[in-house]
């Protein structure tokens, strides 16, 4: 049988390639590894150690062999002209763990996992070919086989659906601590439910159908185009389902973003101002109202552009975090100096984008403080956090800020300590400018 032994011999030809690759690919990435630390010492080390090397390099035939005797010459001579630098090489080879992250390691990784795939398509496609020859195929067999196998996943599945839920769900589930975050959750809740009953019934029914109606032998397939009462049911249910999902979630935004304007008023007011890479946090001092800003006042003393035109903005308070009072509402004013961010308190259920150009307001009422929530969560450390959640440029990840809640009398002692964002360098030019302007003015008024 010509074919058949042709066949076994690639893939035993297959085979031996893929353990080959399996020995070859770690080795192979620290050896990289090991010639890119003596490429950094031949660069510091004398001219004499570089010839050495390329010598070494040009004698081998083989090109492992090749890195194998640079290193080690290089190294060796290397330590005998400059010591600090080998011990320095020493160091860095200890760290192995770095192999793993070696491109060529996953190159390679990837090409042996095709050969092995390759290799058991092949092995299968012998064994069919083997009883096709000896007259012992049954094409039905293997309907019975995928079959099981989908009902094999099924219960796998499930178990990996109830684990999620078991094990996992309680590490992203954290109390709301925040009036209107009940509302949010109580939305997310139901949403899951539905979701989960759903995805559950449509696998059962997916995974079983595949095992009860496989293809056997003397069975004929029943041919049913067409049910119009089946249709409408499958698309009027889900309509429905998903029509209250989205009312539910309008009617929920609308009653935490509506609020009557004298509320809106008598809630403190903070302002956060986002770029890249950071926030800024403004308090309106003492007179309860924000100086002006325009982004055309932004100097390097005034990145915030405040006009200090505007005698509201000279008691304006630089908070070095965000800290506010508990079970008072609190309306924050977001704001974004270049793209678009995102204020983002999850603890709170709050999130709103920061846009360039304008404010987007959420106004919200805390309800746990940080120490009340450290004794829940049985963490001394707890912190609530404000994060950045548009990923917005390479160092998004540091757009955090502390979020601290509060007692009132707590709120007052921190807001007096705080700095004002008119400090005396800026109000010695703010006094300059004026003067300057004031003059002006007396030089326009005399020509005319
Ligand atoms: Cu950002």
């Amino acid at each position: 049988m010509k074919f058949k032994l042709h066949n076994r011999f690639k893939s035993l030809l297959g085979g031996l390639l893929a353990i080959n690759l399996l020995f070859v690919a770690p080795a192979m990435a620290s050896i990289q590894e090991q010639a890119s630390d003596t490429a950094k010492v031949e660069q510091v080390a004398a001219p004499a150690v570089t010839a050495d090397s390329t010598a070494a390099l040009a004698d081998s035939a083989a090109t492992t062999a090749a890195t194998d005797s640079a290193t080690v010459s290089a190294s060796s001579s290397s330590s005998s002209t400059t010591t600090p630098t080998a011990t320095t090489t020493k160091e860095e080879k200890k760290i192995d763990p770095q192999v793993y992250k070696n491109l060529t390691y996953y190159i390679l990784l990837f090409l042996v996992l095709c050969t092995v795939v390759a290799v058991i398509g092949k092995v299968q496609s012998i064994y069919v070919l083997t009883k096709k020859v000896n007259g012992k195929y049954n094409p039905l067999a293997n309907n019975t086989l995928q079959a099981v196998l989908l009902f094999v996943f099924l219960v796998g599945f499930l178990g990996f659906v109830w684990y999620g839920y078991a094990v996992w769900g309680s590490w992203s589930w954290r109390p709301a601590a925040t009036e209107h975050g009940k509302d949010i959750d109580r939305m997310f809740i139901i949403t899951t439910v539905i979701i989960t009953v759903v995805l559950v019934l449509v696998h059962i029914a997916l995974m079983t159908f595949t095992y009860i109606y496989r293809m056997r032998a003397k069975r004929k397939a029943y041919f049913y185009p067409h049910n119009d009462a089946i249709e409408r049911l499958w698309t009027i249910v889900p309509a429905v389902v998903l029509t209250i999902l989205v009312l539910f979630g309008f009617f929920t935004w609308r009653s935490i973003t509506n609020i009557p304007e004298e509320l809106k008023k008598s809630a403190l007011q903070v302002e956060v101002l986002g770029e890249q890479f950071m926030w800024t946090v403004r308090y309106p001092g003492t007179d309860g109202e924000f100086g002006k800003r325009n982004y055309k006042l932004t100097t390097p003393l005034n990145s915030y552009g405040i006009d200090y035109n505007d005698k509201n903005a000279w008691d304006d308070v630089k908070g070095d975090e965000i800290v506010i009072p508990v079970n008072k509402p609190v309306r924050f004013h977001i704001l974004s100096k270049d793209i678009i961010h995102s204020f983002y308190i999850p603890d709170f259920r709050v999130q709103i984008n920061a846009v360039p150009g304008m404010t987007n307001y959420f106004q919200f009422t805390p309800t746990i403080t940080t120490d009340e929530m450290r004794d829940k969560m049985n963490d001394p450390q707890y912190n609530f956090v404000m994060l950045c959640a548009k990923i917005c440029g390479e160092s998004h990840y540091n757009m955090q800020k502390n979020v601290r809640v509060v007692t009132e009398a707590e709120y007052k002692e921190w807001l007096s300590k705080q700095a004002k964002f008119f400090t005396e360098d800026l109000q010695k030019e703010f006094a300059q400018t004026e003067g300057s302007e004031k003059k002006d003015e007396r030089i326009a008024a005399s020509i005319n």
